[in-house]
């Protein structure tokens, strides 16, 4: 068999170097690594003027216990064969050899396709993986089943921003300008005077970014706007969704009800007629209907600020002032994609584009709307002049695909009828689950459903280089490379920093990279040459770089060769005019620049979504109440958001999402009123519970966290504790035992993991111990 990985280990003489130092980049950063004895020492690099705390986690993973080293096979698949089944943790594995893997399951793949078709095999495949743009996994399994098996079921949108992903291109034509590309960090520091922040600018958020970016500019440009006077208003239930150092106005809202309030200040501009006539004709569409709307002359509701006072709990005089305020000075609204990760989370979005449109700033420099600032690291920054290849993907022979979120759903009910954006379709009949990347037991809702769809399979295909949850339940585990065992370039199009992403450790292990395993695969499936064409890892980084390169040179730049570049270890690439990007064009020009929008212009009211007649849904923004309110059995509202020591679920073993825990256990935080009640005192181990399942934390309790709330973060991997009960406790902290699955509208069919309710107490029973990192158990075949 051969193997690029040990080729390249060959080739560079990669290995652990004491003194060496090595440049490298993960989604949290890009960093410079030394061995000091078993852990690595990290530097982050020199331009970062608030590098992530996350990096910690780096040090000391590479030979952790939950690292999978061989290929290992679910006894059972391997005793009774494919099929449906459920698929318990605790389950007992089988380590196999790698021709014995590749084998089984390239029979297995040949089995499914040539009996169902290749619209049989879900490769959706979402998740984070790790950064790098040859590695990336999502791009190495699309490629491998393209070319080697003629397709795959695929999935659109992200859990992140399932809502704003289809709403957005519906009424302003784009998703990636709006939120990329828009307001940006420099323009805020300078100009704007007033920061109206729905769900916060989260620094744990902006920390992250796909691909990695060499410099964290976020807290540094709001303590640069403050200290010139710019006044920061946060609508969010919890302190630190902006920088705890800042001066901030803190609004504590009843959750999920953004949009009201968002609402009653469109309404307070238009009555008091403070509002932008001349922009809203001139770059926008339906605002007529949208102003009967807020007068209640459709349906006798008025929408001004003592309504949304009401639902709300924000005095109205509040919602008056700020939005009197937004017309006052440059003013800037954002919103986090947090908001629309909840039930109707199309609204808020909606809601806060109609406001800003009102405003009339949108394209000045500093002002106007910029949906998704600071939710991610690689939003509020100018673009990159060059674009850094990615790995082609080939071509997907199969056009069936599901609303990321909706996995379940298809599992459980193929061949059901849903709605999402307009059609009316249906799930496909999936038999085989590919997954390299990604941790669904980690990111998908409601898992005890999860897991009962994730016994329809016949079998299910999991790369990995960590014993996560979906691995323990997965027929076929492939031991995936770490990052930090393999080259790579690092680029992201809101970064200058093209990374020589340098090979650190040998694969611990048997660990190969998902190129390696999907090369072989396709050797297997006669199609090895039309996966790799002939390339090495090395020859498809040289064919990026040399790619970017040319386009350097092309513009004037002048770029170093592959061999000088990967000596040095970065290049600094040319940035585009910051210039507002989109809505500054549009702005400067609507008829030149129109958007792509059936007007060409913003659309306050869409005609196409009205025409879809969806009930959760209508043809402009109005509020809705969260259809899962606290009741008197579960009295308080859960906030499931990002950790803000660790990326997702990513190195949750890793030596500073460790630190941050309390006695294993993952961290709940909740305000001194419902603690009290509860009697729970700081560091107590409490049991968070709904009808859907049940988790183990430690309390923290602080101001920081509005009454009636707890705060859970995402990330901590799943360990249930009994398999068999009716509703499932996790030992460790994972909120989405306890999260709703159901999509926020029909329009999008986004996940709603954000917002749910529970119970909570203080356990004193005896404290299982955390085994969530515990590999399974292994037995002889
Ligand atoms: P990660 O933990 O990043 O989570 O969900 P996602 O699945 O992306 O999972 C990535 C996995 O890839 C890890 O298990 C890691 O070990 C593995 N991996 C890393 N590198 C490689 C590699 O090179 N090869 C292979 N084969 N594997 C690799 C994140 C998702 O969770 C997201 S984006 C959001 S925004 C959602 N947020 C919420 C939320 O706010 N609230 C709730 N309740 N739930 C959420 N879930 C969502």
């Amino acid at each position: 068999m051969r193997s690029n990985t040990d080729a390249a280990l060959r080739e560079n003489g990669a290995s652990r170097e004491e003194g060496r130092e090595f440049t490298h980049s993960a989604h949290w950063g890009v960093f410079h690594a030394r061995w000091n004895g078993d852990k690595l020492d990290i530097r982050p690099h020199r331009s970062d003027p608030a590098p992530s705390p996350m990096l910690r986690n780096l040090r000391d993973v590479l030979t952790h216990k939950a690292r999978v080293r061989k290929p290992a096979i679910r006894k059972a698949w391997l005793d009774n064969g494919p099929g449906p089944q459920r698929r318990r943790f605790g389950d007992e594995f089988v380590e196999v050899s790698w021709d014995e893997a590749i084998r089984l399951l390239g029979d297995d793949l040949n089995r499914v396709v040539s009996t169902y078709g290749p619209q049989a095999i879900y490769g959706g495949s979402y998740g984070w993986a790790s950064a790098g743009r040859f590695h990336h996994a999502q791009s190495q399994i699309h490629r491998f089943l393209n070319v080697a098996l003629g397709g795959y079921v695929k999935s659109v949108n992200s859990y992140s921003a399932g809502a704003s992903q289809v709403l957005l291109p519906r009424v302003i034509g784009t998703f990636e300008e709006m939120t990329r590309y828009n307001v940006t960090w420099d323009m805020i520091a300078e100009h704007t005077d007033v920061v109206v922040s729905f769900g916060g600018m989260a620094v744990r958020n902006s920390m992250v970014a796909s691909g990695g970016v060499s410099r964290h500019v976020e807290p540094v440009a709001m303590r640069q706007a403050a200290a010139r006077g710019a006044v920061f208003h946060m609508f969010s239930p919890l302190r630190d969704d902006l920088p705890e150092d800042l001066p901030v106005v803190w609004h504590r809202l009843k959750v999920g009800t953004d949009t009201a309030i968002i609402l009653g200040m469109c309404h307070t501009l238009l009555v008091e007629d403070l509002h932008d006539k001349a922009f809203l004709g001139r770059y926008c569409v339906g605002f007529d209907k949208f102003a009967d709307q807020l007068l209640g002359k459709t349906d006798g509701i008025v929408r001004d600020a003592d309504w949304a006072a009401r639902h709300s709990g924000i005095p109205a005089e509040t919602i008056r002032e700020i939005a009197r305020s937004l017309v006052r000075g440059r003013s800037l609204i954002t919103m986090a994609h947090a908001l629309q990760r909840a039930r109707f989370g199309e609204q808020p979005v909606w809601a806060a584009l109609a406001l800003a449109s009102m405003v009339g700033q949108i394209g000045l420099p500093g002002g106007g709307y910029n949906y998704a600032l600071g939710s991610l690291g690689h939003t509020g920054r100018p673009k990159v002049k060059v674009d850094v290849p990615s790995l082609p993907q080939g071509t997907n022979g199969v056009q069936d695909f599901i609303p990321v979120a909706r996995i379940a759903d298809m599992l459980l009910n193929p061949g059901a009828p849903y709605h999402y954006n307009g059609e009316l379709r249906h799930y496909p009949d999936i038999k085989t689950v590919y997954w390299a990347g990604g941790n669904p037991f980690h990111h998908h809702q409601d898992l005890k459903r999860l897991q009962e769809a994730f016994a329809r399979p016949e079998t299910i295909v999991v790369h990995e280089h960590s014993w996560t949850a979906t691995a323990k339940v997965a027929d076929i585990v492939l031991p995936a490379t770490m990052t930090l065992e393999r080259e790579d370039l690092g680029a992201s199009r809101a970064d200058p920093l093209l990374v020589a992403m340098h090979q650190i450790s040998q694969p611990v292990g048997q660990a190969r990279d998902d190129y390696d395993i999907f090369s072989d695969l396709a050797d297997h499936l006669g199609k090895r040459e039309a996966f790799t064409e002939g390339r090495s890892t090395r020859d498809w980084l040289r064919l990026f770089y040399d790619d970017a390169r040319r386009q350097l040179i092309d513009l004037g730049i002048e770029a170093p060769d592959f061999e000088t570049f990967w000596e040095i270890g970065e290049l600094e690439l040319p940035l585009l005019p910051d210039d507002g990007g989109m809505f500054g064009r549009f702005r400067r020009d609507p008829e030149g620049h129109r958007l792509a929008t059936p007007s060409g212009k913003i659309e306050i009211f869409s005609e196409t979504i009205a025409s879809f007649g969806y009930d959760d849904c209508p043809g402009m923004p109005d509020f809705f109440p969260c259809d899962e309110q606290p009741t008197a059995e579960y009295p308080l509202t859960v906030i499931a958001n990002a950790s803000a020591t660790r990326l997702h679920s990513q190195l949750d073993y890793g030596e500073y999402s460790q630190s941050l825990k309390v006695k294993g256990r993952e961290v709940m935080r909740i305000n001194p009123v419902d603690a009290a009640a509860r009697n729970i005192s700081d560091g107590d181990i409490v049991r968070c519970f709904n009808h859907r399942g049940a988790c183990l934390y430690a309390a923290r309790v602080t101001e920081e966290v509005m009454p009636g709330v707890i705060h859970l973060p995402t990330g901590a991997w799943y360990d249930p504790l009994d398999d068999n009960a009716e509703t499932p406790t996790c030992m460790h902290g994972n909120p989405n035992v306890l999260t709703r699955d159901i999509g926020t509208s029909k329009l999008a069919q986004g996940c709603t993991g954000q917002v749910s309710i529970a119970q909570c107490e203080r356990y004193d029973g005896q404290l299982p111990p955390v085994a969530a990192f515990d590999p399974p158990r292994f037995v002889n075949a």
